[in-house]
């Protein structure tokens, strides 16, 4: 099976109208979509979802951020989608994030970066179940595959 990523836009993505954009250069990349969800992060979602950063000083406002409006929750599939998926997104602090990544092209604070994209496999099986438990991703055949990928 292809490798499966979790992305979400986050509050700020989807109160600037950026929602379109995110979803179009991820789409137009090669990456499949295949589940999508807009939804409220509840604190408890918030605090699983970000747990690795449970004692860092920014992990009370990143959870307030997290929590602070919807976001669209999607799951993307591709070869090599972790990797392929934070490349598009770009370095994690807009400011260090090259022009023609999202993150570069939209962002200047690290506290408003638009996107969540799961950072290895095993982050993203695990995210995945937390937002979208088992079997939220659809299986279709998508007709332009012969076109993006060789075999
Ligand atoms: P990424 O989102 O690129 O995987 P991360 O997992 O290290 O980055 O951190 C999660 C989020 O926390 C990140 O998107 C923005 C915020 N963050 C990370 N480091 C921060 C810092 N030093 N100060 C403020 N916010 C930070
Ligand atoms: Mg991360």
């Amino acid at each position: 099976m292809m490798e499966r990523t979790f992305v979400a836009i986050k509050p700020d993505g989807v109160q600037r109208g950026l929602v379109g954009d995110v979803i179009s250069r991820l789409e137009r990349r090669g990456l499949k979509l295949v589940a999508m969800r807009l939804m409220q992060v509840d604190e408890d979602l918030a605090g699983r979802h970000y747990s690795e950063h449970v004692s860092r000083p920014f992990f009370p406002s990143l959870v307030s951020f997290i929590t602070s409006g919807p976001i669209v929750a999607m799951i993307w599939e591709a070869n090599n989608a972790v990797a392929l998926a934070r490349q598009t997104m770009g370095a994690t602090n807009p400011g260090d994030a090259s022009p023609g990544t999202i993150r570069g092209d939209f962002g200047v604070d690290i506290g408003r970066n638009i996107v969540h994209g799961s950072d290895s496999p095993e982050s993203a099986e695990r995210e995945i179940g937390l937002f979208f438990g088992e079997g939220g991703a659809l299986d279709y055949a998508r007709s332009a595959d012969q076109w993006i990928i060789e075999s």
